[in-house]
């Protein structure tokens, strides 16, 4: 998204009105994903790992990142240095928002075993293993996310992941990883970081080199590079590798009211829109005065001032609309259709509305749940899906660092009670050999004649 904004221009949302339906449909579309034309190039870079290992990732590394490195692996128990400039007020911090995470991902284990005898001996199962080995891509770029890598690797950890893999691109100035993905890494038992980012750290984890262990599934957001390797692996059953979730920009709506803080409405959209300039933010206001609008465009701009990002925010709210809808049905409705990966509520009685959000990643419910708590601490998982897929996708949880096993044990009661419709359905599908595995068991045991 190239938008030029001076630095004079006044920082506010473009205002549109529900009923005006060609501006709402501009206003929530989201730019279009370029993957296809990135997978070009990625795949020669993905190619070069496969087949050159360490030796193309170092290389890679120093071209990209512009580090040289002697070896692309951090090894646990990773050494004192690694550690160093981690304050004390940080770990606390991290050790907090690990604690509640950690909290809100074990309580979604199972723990009971799902059994179910669907018919007089025949009994049905199910159960969880966790995915063995998985490779969490720790994003470098504008920001360091050790958010990310904590959201990442305390479900795995939870799960039981047996290996938990870290990849991060090098800081260009020292070629370390901050301290603080450091630590989340020692404390979630991630035995490595790869010292690696794009589509070369993707390929290092999905096909494993000399230094780097194969994975079984790669998780974590990244830029188009990264998610158009992470597309390419999974469909390359060399890989045997899977995903989590494409990635697209992060966004936010929020939906505010007449009651609504114009300055907590203000910061919310100002956290969405500092992450880059393509981030989606959308502002969905309930029946509020021009005098409300008003004011909070003037909160968004001086607030906006005081951000260190204010150039990123700039370029990004230049692309941003508040919606204005009559009612809370209008406001649902839109917010519903676009299925916005952080949906906050701004209104009152909030609570009451939660039943009405059918696409949604996370919810922030009221005045005082700003999307911040969920992206660090509250224990809500902040990788949620973004570009729509909330309508199908669900964020990172527990489960999506497991796969379930199904298991059956039929007695020759239960044979009698099934094993006709099973033969009849084989039957109808020209497959003799399954009629007969039932047809010889009960023939055996007498349920049936030998000519049935
Ligand atoms: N809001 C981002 C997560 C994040 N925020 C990381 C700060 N650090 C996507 O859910
Ligand atoms: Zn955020």
């Amino acid at each position: 998204v190239k938008v030029e904004v001076g630095t004079d221009t006044p920082i506010h949302l473009n205002v549109v009105s529900a009923g005006d339906v060609e501006c709402v449909t501009k206003a929530v579309t989201r730019p279009i994903q370029k993957t296809t034309e990135i997978m070009h190039l990625v795949e020669p870079i993905i190619n070069n790992v496969k087949t050159n290992g360490d030796k193309a990732l170092m290389e890679l590394t120093a071209r990209y990142d512009g580090v040289r490195l002697k070896q692309p692996v951090l090894e646990a128990p990773y050494p004192p240095e690694c550690f160093e400039g981690l304050t004390q007020e940080m770990k606390d911090a991290l050790d907090l928002s690990m604690e509640n995470v950690r909290k809100f991902h074990a309580a979604q284990l199972q723990t009971e075993p799902l059994v179910v005898e669907t018919q007089p001996g025949v009994v049905c199962s199910r159960f969880p293993r966790a995915i063995e080995r998985v490779g969490l891509y720790i994003p470098g770029g504008t920001a360091i996310l050790p958010s990310t890598a904590l959201m990442l690797g305390v479900p795995a950890k939870v799960a039981g992941c047996k290996e938990i893999i870290f990849a991060t691109p090098p800081r260009k100035a020292d070629g370390k990883v901050s301290p603080e993905v450091v630590y989340v890494a020692s404390k979630v038992g991630a035995s490595k970081i790869v010292l690696a980012g794009g589509a070369q750290a993707v390929a290092a984890l999905a096909y494993g080199t000399e230094s780097v262990p194969k994975v079984d599934k790669i998780l974590g957001p990244g830029n188009q590079f990264v998610t158009a390797a992470k597309m390419y692996i999974q469909n390359d059953t060399q890989a045997l590798c899977s995903i989590d979730i494409p990635a697209g920009p992060s966004e936010v709506l929020v939906i505010a009211d007449e009651e609504a803080d114009e300055d907590f409405v203000a910061a919310d959209l100002l956290s969405q829109a500092e992450h880059g300039i393509d981030s989606q933010v959308i502002l969905v206001g309930v029946d509020i005065s021009d005098a409300k609008v008003a004011k909070i465009q003037e909160s968004v701009h001086k607030q906006a001032l005081s951000l260190p990002r204010v150039d990123i925010v700039r370029k990004c709210i230049a692309h941003s609309a508040i919606i204005l809808c009559n009612n809370y049905e209008e406001a649902f409705n839109i917010s519903n259709k676009y299925a916005p990966e952080h949906l906050i509520l701004q209104i009152k009685k909030a609570e009451k509305y939660v039943d009405s959000v059918e696409h949604a990643g996370s919810i922030f419910v009221g005045a005082y749940t700003p999307e911040s708590c969920g992206d660090y601490s509250s224990g809500t998982n902040h990788t949620l899906p973004t570009y729509g897929y909330a309508r199908q996708y669900s964020g990172a949880n527990t489960a999506t660092f497991q796969k379930f096993i199904t298991s059956q044990s039929i007695t020759p009661e239960g044979l009698d009670n099934i094993g006709r419709a099973v033969m009849c359905v084989a039957k109808k599908e020209g497959l003799d050999g399954h009629r007969n595995a039932v047809k010889i068991r009960m023939s055996k045991l007498g349920l049936i004649k030998n000519n049935f």
